[in-house]
């Protein structure tokens, strides 16, 4: 029994990763592409490949863990029953076996093992940079996001959370806003905007905290690199369906990258605690065409402001028929 018993947890992680090894997945309930659902319970749905092997790595060693304490668990129960002073009212003076002490050694180290050969498979992909098709700079702010695209003539795309204030201000102009609500302040003025502005956030179809005044575009099948600094403190710029996750450390360079294979919307959040509005820095990316990619950049190099707009609106239609806000008024 006791042999049986030892063998189970090694056993299992080996179907465990060898199953996991010939692409059975886990199924999941419906996750988010891009943001989480509400109820959700796994993790958003990848769109790069270095995200999906985040995923099948964090299912294997999922599956390794769970046998090991089902394992842990059965041995104690047996343990406490067998040996207990009814059932064994004569202990052996028992102190040694070898093989055992070999055992309870070398199979620990082997999955140890198991582990780390997917572990160090998945740091070589995410750290070996395939050739750029794009490069941008992440600068982190305290409380908000500078996007430099240094190969596309240097123009800067500044993300700055979307508030309610700025949504009701897009939508009634700044003179009605004023009127209507200068009447009011503190947090009066706060469930005001909050109530008012929900009817504004589903038409522009966007994720109140998530969204940003101006997302940055890339194209997708392409392959982006992202270079993370920092102006202040340390951030940490993240997209959570694209595996991303890489500090933002004032005084140094760090890089990432990702290939999104699917169009669309994305968002993260900085995830470094950096300070009072650390929650509030919210990072956006649409993935578009090349072509689309192309126009957008054109425009954005032309500095007219409003036909990169035109480019956005357009996207965000045929992805999620939503708007950019400065189009919420219209
Ligand atoms: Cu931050």
């Amino acid at each position: 029994m006791l042999k049986r018993m030892l063998w189970s947890a090694p056993v299992a992680a080996l179907v465990g990763s060898l199953a996991l090894m010939f692409g059975f997945e886990p199924a999941r309930a419906e996750n988010g592409l891009g943001q989480s659902l509400p109820g959700q319970m796994g993790l958003q749905e990848a769109a790069t490949e270095v995200a999906r092997e985040i995923h099948l790595f964090y299912d294997m060693t999922n599956i390794i863990i769970i046998a090991i304490a089902v394992f842990v668990l059965l041995l104690m129960l047996y343990v406490m029953f067998r040996f207990s002073e009814k059932s064994n009212p004569t202990p052996s003076k028992t102190t040694h076996n070898t093989i055992l002490e070999v055992a309870w050694t070398v199979i620990p180290i082997l999955i140890l093992v198991a582990i780390a050969i997917p572990s160090f498979k998945l740091l070589m992909l995410q750290y070996t940079y395939p050739k750029p098709d794009l490069t941008i700079k992440a600068v982190g702010n305290a409380w908000f996001w500078e996007h430099q695209y240094p190969d596309q003539g240097g123009f800067i795309v500044t993300s700055n959370m979307l508030t309610d204030k700025a949504v009701m201000e897009a939508k009634l102009g700044k003179d009605e806003y004023k009127k209507r609500y200068s009447g009011l302040e503190g947090t009066s003025l706060s469930k005001a905007l909050y109530d008012d502005s929900q009817a504004v956030w589903n038409e522009l179809k966007k994720p109140r905290q998530l969204a940003v005044d101006n997302e940055i575009v890339v194209p997708v099948n392409k392959v982006v690199h992202v270079l993370t600094t920092s102006n202040d403190v340390i951030h940490n710029w993240t997209i959570p369906s694209f595996g991303s996750k890489l500090d933002a450390v004032p005084g140094r360079v760090a890089a990432t990258w990702f290939r999104a294979e699917k169009e669309g919307m994305f968002y993260g959040q900085c995830s470094e605690l950096c300070g009072l509005n650390h929650a509030y820095m919210p990072i956006a990316v649409r993935v578009v065409s090349e072509s689309v990619f192309n126009e957008w950049a054109g425009a954005m190099k032309a500095k007219d402001k409003r036909k990169a707009r035109e480019v956005l609106d357009k996207v965000a239609l045929e992805h999620d028929g939503g708007k950019t806000v400065a189009s919420a008024a219209n």
